[in-house]
C-alpha cells in the first residue's frame, strides 16, 4: 500500500492535543510520526483503532494519539490487547512497548502472544535501556555497555527479540529504525494488514541515557536479502546479522487465533450480572 494514498485522512487526524514530554531528540517522536502516517494511509477512522501500552517513555504513545487507548500496567499490554481483540475483533489493535516493558517484565507474555497469534500489531521501541527509570540496562543492552548503574557492563548475553518471535510463532517479523520514517511507516502498514500477530522492533534511540545511539543513523542499513516465509531461514539470518539490518524479515501463513464476540461481552448489562456477588 502506498503511504501517500489519499484515504481522506491525514496524520493530524490521529494526533491528540497533548504535547509529548519526551526529551528533545528522543527517537519516539519519529515513531509517533510514523504511526500516525501509517494510520492515515490505512484510512481507518480513529474510533475503530485501539492503542494499548504498558509503562515506560515509549508506552506514553496512546495519550498522544486520537484513537481509543489504554495505558496499562508495566509488562502487561499484550494480555490487555489480546483480551480486547478477541472480544472486539472489529477494532484494529496496536500495542506499544519498550524493551524493558516488552522483554523483561513482559517477556513471558511476549512468547505466548506470538504462540497465540491473535490478529494485532506489537511495536517495541527498542533503545536498549530503561529510559523512564533513568538508565538501567535492559534485556537488549549490550553486555559491555558501561554506566554508573552497571560498572564494567552486565556481561550478560542480550535477548534476541526477532529470533524469539520467530521461534514462538509470530506471523510477521520486522525491524526498522525510528529515523527512517518512510521505511517505518511502510512496514507498519504491512504489519497491520497482515493477519495474525505482527511484531515490529523499532530501533529508537534514547538520547539521554544512551547518547551513543545517536550514531544509529549511520549504523543502520537496509537488509540486502528479501523477506521469507520460512521461520528457520529468517532466524538463521537474524542470528548472524549485526543487529542493524532493517526491513521485513518474515511473513508467515498461520491462521490467526479465532475471535468471537459472546453475548456476555456484547452486552455490558449481562457482563455486569456475571460479576454480581
Ligand atoms: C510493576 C512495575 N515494576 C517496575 C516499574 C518501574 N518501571 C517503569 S518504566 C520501567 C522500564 C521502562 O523501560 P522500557 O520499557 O525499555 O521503556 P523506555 O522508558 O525506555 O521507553 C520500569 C522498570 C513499574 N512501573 N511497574
Ligand atoms: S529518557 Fe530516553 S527514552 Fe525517555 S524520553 Fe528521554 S530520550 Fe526518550
Amino acid at each position: 500500500m502506498n503511504i501517500r494514498q489519499n484515504t481522506g485522512y491525514s496524520s493530524a487526524d490521529y494526533k491528540s492535543d497533548i504535547n509529548p514530554i519526551w526529551c528533545p531528540g528522543c527517537g519516539d517522536f519519529h515513531v509517533l510520526m510514523s504511526i500516525t502516517k501509517a494510520l492515515a494511509a490505512l484510512g481507518k477512522p480513529p474510533e475503530d483503532i485501539a492503542v494499548i501500552s504498558g509503562i515506560g517513555c515509549s508506552s506514553r504513545i496512546p495519550a498522544y494519539t486520537n484513537c481509543y487507548g489504554f495505558h496499562g500496567v508495566h509488562g502487561r499490554s499484550l494480555a490487555l490487547a489480546a483480551g480486547l481483540k478477541v472480544s472486539r475483533p472489529d477494532l484494529t489493535v496496536l500495542v506499544m512497548s519498550g524493551d524493558g516493558d516488552g522483554f523483561s517484565i513482559g517477556g513471558n507474555h511476549f512468547l505466548h502472544a506470538c504462540r497465540r497469534n491473535v490478529d494485532m500489531t506489537y511495536v517495541v521501541m527498542d533503545n536498549r535501556v530503561y529510559g523512564m527509570t533513568k538508565g538501567q540496562p535492559s534485556p537488549t543492552t549490550e553486555p559491555d555497555w558501561e554506566s554508573a548503574l552497571s560498572p564494567g557492563g552486565t556481561g550478560i548475553n542480550p535477548f534476541q527479540p526477532l529470533v524469539i518471535a520467530l521461534a514462538s510463532g509470530a506471523n510477521f517479523v520486522a525491524r526498522t529504525f525510528s529515523g527512517d520514517i518512510k521505511g517505518t511507516t511502510e512496514t507498519l502498514i504491512e504489519a497491520v494488514n497482515h493477519p495474525g500477530f505482527s511484531f515490529v522492533q523499532i530501533l529508537s534511540p534514547c538520547v539521554t541515557f544512551r547518547p551513543d545511539e545517536r550514531e544509529w543513523k549511520k549504523t543502520v542499513h537496509k537488509a540486502v536479502v528479501e523477506e521469507t516465509d520460512e521461520p528457520g531461514r529468517a532466524a538463521r539470518r537474524i542470528m548472524t546479522d549485526d543487529g542493524y539490518n532493517t526491513g521485513i524479515l518474515y511473513r508467515g501463513k498461520r491462521t490467526p487465533y479465532p475471535t468471537h464476540v459472546s453475548e456476555t461481552f456484547a452486552d455490558p448489562e449481562i457482563l455486569d450480572c456475571e460479576f454480581e456477588i
